[in-house]
């Protein structure tokens, strides 16, 4: 048995039914069956002014300089595609053509695939099974070696995986399927979001317009009022603000009558004096009836003066009430205005005490509701320590929140937009499979993979989790590798590559990354993980989404409907 790599080289495998029929030369493929129909002459293939006799053909010397004189022999191997470059040195015309005419000597194999294998392979005294598995390139037994027929069982055992693979891939293409119908549904649901997205911030702008409008309306006829009210807060600011203006008021009426009152005892004190001295000088022998009478009045006012109790209020008492209040005299009116929150405050604050993601809405709504009810009348509208009403205060939160809600929507919108652009392969097939992790061991560690996230190298002995790159893109990549028993290889063809970079920095040297090459398969499944170079990785991932987009058997294509 010989190397498989041969296949590569060898290319054509011809897979027509049509045998070399008996009357044809040994070794000629299908294709090349018109060249030797001749029965008395030859012509050389790729050198046409070269013609030779019918029995040249196969007689074991290589007369066209493209060798396609001898279909079945090793004789002109030398310019086959697996011999050395041609001209050689020394070659009789170093011009020659010398390109070979022939794929190789064609093997029929009845009952399997014929195939060509290269002519430095026939009569070299080994069973190409491989390609030959009808043993007919050891036609002259060389050393003794008797290939026999072996098509009968190879080509059953090939219809068998053929069979295999046939449905493995019809099972990977159905899961791709479904994976294409998830990543349909799941960018369906972005679109929704967005386009919910996009009707909420229209709403929000309406919404931001109007309250826009409001608070500069509010603000406007606030500053046209003349606020006349001390007190802060609810229904307690309220009476603490007009106590303190109603003393204030009445401390000022009795300034004023105290000093009438003093005004008055000036005045009395002077009558007295006048009549204190009328009795003293008045003319008790001059018979005046109206002296003598108020002299009498006089007397009986001064001794029910001497006779009275004075019950009135110490001046020192007075003048105390009338000193302004303070934190040590009279009423500390800052106790009552920086008090406990109201009742009113109760209501504007209670919000605080909600979990954040509803507080900003809850606090959207109960500004709007609280503008409505100072507007009616409902809520006492008392400035705030800044000097700014109620309502002002109010109409700007409810403002700032309608802001703030809209800029949240934003950050959401453009998030849920660079999602919906994001490269998620052919079909959008990716998309179903973002935030899922697969991982596979090998050596001392084990290897996730988070599609479409990042690539972590996971230790078994438990030394930590490093970083191996954060995903990047999406290339594609010609590979050629042999093709494995179990599946799980990347075989040969352009394949995608998800490249993950930026991972956690390699001691002395660049930043971890990987690529991950994906080949078909019918599960999600990390096949080999290898450090091609210091902390640069490759990962060989199967997957239905890395599966050709194979048509579902009776479902119409694109261009059919
Ligand atoms: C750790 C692992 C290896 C890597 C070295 C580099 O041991 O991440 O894969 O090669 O660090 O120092």
């Amino acid at each position: 048995m010989r190397r498989t790599g041969a296949l590569a080289l060898l290319g054509a495998i011809a897979h027509g039914s049509l045998a070399a029929s008996e009357s044809l030369p040994r070794g000629v493929g299908p294709e090349f069956v018109r060249f030797f129909e001749s029965k008395t002459a030859f012509t050389c293939i790729g050198n046409p002014s070269i013609t030779l006799k019918a029995s040249q053909v196969n007689d074991n010397s290589c007369d066209c300089p493209d060798g396609s004189d001898e279909p079945g022999t090793a004789a002109c191997a030398n310019i086959d595609p697996l011999s050395p470059e041609q001209p050689l040195p020394g070659s009789v015309t170093g011009t020659t053509n010398t390109t070979a005419a022939l794929p190789g000597f064609w093997c029929v194999n009845a009952g399997h695939i014929g195939s060509y294998i290269p002519f430095m392979y026939v009569n070299d005294g080994i069973c190409d099974y491989e390609l030959c598995c009808d043993g007919s390139d050891e036609y002259a037994h060389a050393g003794g070696v008797q290939c026999e027929n072996r098509c009968d069982s190879i080509g059953k055992e090939y219809r068998r995986l053929e069979e295999q693979r046939k449905q493995n891939k019809e099972r990977s293409a159905k899961k791709r399927r479904t994976l294409v119908k998830e990543s349909r549904e799941l960018r369906r649901r972005v679109e929704v979001k967005i386009a919910n997205l996009k009707t909420e911030m229209r709403d929000l702008d309406a919404k931001k317009a109007e309250l826009q409008a409001k608070f500069e309306e509010v603000e406007r006829s606030e500053r046209g009022k003349v606020v006349k009210s001390e007190g802060q807060g609810g229904k307690l600011g309220v009476l603490v603000g007009l106590a303190k203006s109603r003393i204030k008021e009445l401390r000022n009426t009795l300034d004023k009558v105290m000093d009438q009152r003093d005004d008055l005892q000036d005045k009395v004190d002077q009558l007295e004096d006048i009549l204190a001295k009328l009795k003293e000088e008045y003319n008790p022998n001059f018979n005046d009836e109206g002296v003598k009478a108020a002299v009498k009045a006089w007397e009986d006012y001064a001794a029910g003066q001497t006779s009275e109790t004075k019950g009135d209020l110490a001046d020192g008492d007075i003048m105390e009430v009338l000193k302004e209040d303070s934190e040590t005299s009279g009423i500390n009116w800052a106790e009552f205005e920086t008090g406990e929150a109201s009742d009113v405050d109760v209501v504007y604050n209670w919000e605080a005490y909600l979990p954040a993601p509803v507080r900003d809405y809850v606090h959207q709504k109960l500004n709007l509701l609280r503008v409505w009810a100072i507007e009616n009348g409902i809520l006492a509208d008392n400035p705030t320590s800044g000097g700014e009403s109620r309502l002002v205060t109010a109409a700007r939160e409810a403002l700032d929140s309608a802001r703030n809600a809209h800029a949240v929507k934003l950050g959401q919108l453009e998030e849920e937009q660079r999602e919906l652009e994001k490269d998620y392969g052919p079909d959008d097939v990716f998309r179903a499979l973002k935030g899922k992790c697969i991982s596979g061991e090998a050596g001392e560690y084990d290897y996730e993979l988070c599609w479409f996230d990042r690539t972590t190298q996971k230790s078994k002995k438990g030394h930590g989790n490093t970083n191996m790159g954060n995903f990047v893109r999406i290339d594609k990549e010609f590979v050629d590798e042999e093709e494995r028993l179990d599946g799980k290889g990347l075989g040969k063809g352009q394949r995608l590559v998800l490249r993950y970079e930026n991972g956690q920095g390699c001691w002395n040297g660049p930043n971890r990354r990987t690529d991950v090459y994906l080949g078909c398969a019918e599960t999600d499944e990390v096949w080999r993980t290898v450090e091609a170079e210091k902390c640069v990785y490759r990962m060989e991932v199967g997957s239905p989404a890395a599966c050709e987009d194979v048509q579902e058997p009776g479902v119409p294509t694109k261009d059919e409907l």
